[in-house]
């Protein structure tokens, strides 16, 4: 259906050499988008389009931090000269630290702030201006089951994507009226590298605690995959969602609604 295409459209999707991220860029392109990326070193740029590359998808990839603005600026500047203004920003990067919080560093909780609230304000600030003059645009954060609840050791991370829910909102809020719809994506959980730790068997080969844990909390009983997002991704990115804004989507196999199966 034609509301659903990306055709045309130019989609920014940060920190997408793998994970999360690329699974959604794939989709993107997939759906007629011009796909750019971005991460932290040129090694992984690379690796990033020969990732793509395998997937048959010609990826534009930059190297940047999202934490820094005069980077952000300058990848903006240098996307629209080189490709073009972008209409769809999927505010991906991120990192977690698992630390109980009386041993947590204030660096540590600053970096985790730094890279999963303050980016997605640095980037999407880089890339509102030019949806504003065309009154056209779409800001996809990547939230978290962590946007809505806690667990130990997690107190940066959880702290920054409950911001990162309402920056959401905020960017909804102020925007709007310029035909921007900024909205939130918040996996379950996703096997991806983010997550190995959680999932790695134990020295008798026996499943991980915390994996056992996830699968009786979800009623799918199984771990997210990043091209479970993909369908939802592009949703919040076509048309077919123009009048939907401020909106958290949860992708959790229904976490969030069950309270888990009885041991
Ligand atoms: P991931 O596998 O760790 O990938 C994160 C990506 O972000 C990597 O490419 C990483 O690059 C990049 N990145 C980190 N810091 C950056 C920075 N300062 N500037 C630019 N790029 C940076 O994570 P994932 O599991 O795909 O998660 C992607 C997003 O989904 C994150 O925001 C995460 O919080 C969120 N999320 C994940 C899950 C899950 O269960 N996996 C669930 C809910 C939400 P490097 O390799 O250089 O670090
Ligand atoms: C954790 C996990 C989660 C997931 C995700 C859940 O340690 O609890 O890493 O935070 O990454 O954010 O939605």
């Amino acid at each position: 259906m034609a509301q659903f295409s990306l055709e045309g459209k130019v989609a920014l999707v940060t920190g997408a050499s793998y994970g999360i991220g690329f699974a959604i860029a794939c989709g993107y392109a997939k759906a007629g988008a011009t796909v750019i990326f971005n991460d932290i070193n040129q090694d992984l740029v690379d690796k990033g389009i020969a990732a793509y590359k395998a997937e048959n998808i010609r990826a534009h990839g930059y190297v940047c931090d999202v934490t820094n603005e005069d980077q952000v600026n300058a990848m903006v500047a240098q996307i629209e000269k080189e490709v073009g203004t972008i209409d769809i920003l999927v505010n991906n990067a991120g990192i977690i630290k698992r630390i109980p919080m009386h041993e947590m560093k204030a660096a540590e909780f600053r970096q985790v702030i730094d890279i999963d609230l303050n980016g997605p304000f640095i980037v999407s600030k880089a890339v509102l201006p030019s949806m504003m003059k065309k009154n056209s645009g779409k800001i996809i954060n990547i939230c978290s089951m962590m946007s809505e609840l806690g667990r130990e050791t997690v107190s940066a991370y959880a702290a920054a994507k409950g911001g990162l829910k309402m920056l959401t909102r905020n960017i909804a809020s102020e925007y709007g009226g310029y035909n921007i719809q900024c909205n939130g994506i918040g996996p379950g959980y996703i096997a991806t590298p983010q997550t190995a730790p959680l999932r790695e068997k134990q020295a008798d080969g026996s499943a991980h605690p915390f994996d056992q844990f996830i699968i009786a909390k979800t009623p799918a009983a199984r771990w997210g995959t990043p091209e479970d997002l993909v369908g939802p991704a592009v949703f919040l990115a076509s048309e077919a969602s123009g009048f939907v804004n401020g909106h958290i989507l949860y992708v959790d196999g229904g976490i969030l609604a069950y309270i888990g199966k009885q041991p």
